[in-house]
């Protein structure tokens, strides 16, 4: 069964390109100018993280969150926009310092969970029930610093804390290898894919793979995604491309290779993604040079997601297992390539 695609993203990703080396280049661009945006460009889902919707929530009673997530929904309603999903942001808030779920800190570690169940909330005012797990500090600069096992106990310990704080909500775990720690506890799709079979309840833990993260791990995102629906586990996708082994760079699907992101839209198409209401999600981040309004990287991702379905949907399938069956791979790369340049 051919996939149906409907695609999404964070406001992250319409951003000021300010670096680790240099100062924004473009001036801020309001939240609900943001949303105004969502449908122009053919999209028709927001990621969140949990203070997207609810700026400042530190400072905010549990009911006052929820309020102010209920007016966001009601924004999404005006633009005729779904929320795909909510994630807990644990790597700014100073009790993350040294991790969130993995702190050697216990106030730090409730913290943690406390943040999530708030989260969760903020998810069910929103209107979704996938939970989306970056863990981007649950992880070492030194190995010395945490012991490993004790720190895989603890992030399944946090999952089942939120699978307990809610039974209709799920989780799809987005794992990658480091950055901004040195190595991550859950570095690939495997990892996280285990971890929820020993959670309190496996059918609601699953994943997000990200093209770029995959490929920090020096893997291949279209086997990570094959892997992931082999166990019914990939609940969405964060689509960009990466240029090699550096910081994550976010780039533009198919900006680097065609090939690889080709086998993404691939493997996608061929198991039905999107039949069970998943959303192409993109995380992509427009160059520094950009100029305002930068919003290509989006549409250019899109289209090229498009473009790249398009392709594999003309191929022969009758000539490509004839090439399967003669084992005749060169002649199948010919092809492949051949398609890919028309
Ligand atoms: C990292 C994550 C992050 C989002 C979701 O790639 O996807 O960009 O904030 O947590
Ligand atoms: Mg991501």
């Amino acid at each position: 069964m051919r996939g149906v695609f409907r695609f999404s993203f964070g406001p992250w990703n319409i951003h000021e390109g300010a670096d680790p080396f240099g100062p924004r280049v473009r001036e801020s661009v309001p939240f609900n100018r943001k949303l105004a945006l969502y449908r122009k460009l053919e999209f028709g889902a927001v990621q969140f993280h949990d203070d997207d919707a609810v700026p400042d929530m530190n400072k905010l009673s549990p009911s006052r969150i929820v309020a102010q997530a209920k007016a966001v929904k009601a924004s999404l309603d005006r633009h005729g926009l779904a929320a795909e999903f909510v994630a807990p942001r644990l790597w700014e808030d100073p009790r993350t310092i040294d991790g969130g779920y993995t702190s050697n800190d216990p106030r730090c570690r409730r913290y943690a969970i406390e943040r999530s169940r708030r989260a969760i909330d903020i998810a069910n005012a929103l209107g979704t029930e996938l939970i989306v797990l970056w863990l981007a500090r649950e992880g070492t600069y030194i190995r010395e610093a945490k012991d490993s096992r004790v720190a895989a106990e603890r992030i399944l310990a946090a999952v089942n804390a939120m699978l307990n704080y809610d039974p209709n909500i799920r989780i799809a775990i987005e794992p990658k290898p480091n950055e901004p720690m040195d190595h991550a506890y859950i570095p690939t799709t495997g990892h996280a894919i285990a971890l929820g079979l020993a959670s309190a309840d496996p059918k609601r833990v699953g994943v997000n793979i990200e093209s770029a993260h995959a490929i920090l791990a020096g893997l291949d995102p279209s086997d990570e995604m094959g892997f992931a629906l082999s166990f019914g586990k990939l609940w969405t996708v964060h689509l960009n491309d990466q240029n090699g082994l550096k910081f994550d760079q976010d780039k533009t699907f198919g900006s680097v290779d065609l090939r690889r992101a080709f086998n993404q839209a691939r493997i996608l198409d061929a198991h039905g993604y999107g039949r069970h209401g998943e959303w192409v999600g993109l995380d992509v981040k427009a160059m520094r040079a950009q100029k305002a309004p930068a919003t290509k990287h989006l549409s250019n991702s899109r289209e090229i997601f498009l473009r790249l379905l398009a392709v594999s949907r003309s191929l022969s399938e009758r000539k490509m297992q004839a090439l399967i069956a003669a084992r005749d791979y060169e002649e199948l790369d010919l092809y492949i390539v051949k398609s890919l340049m028309k």
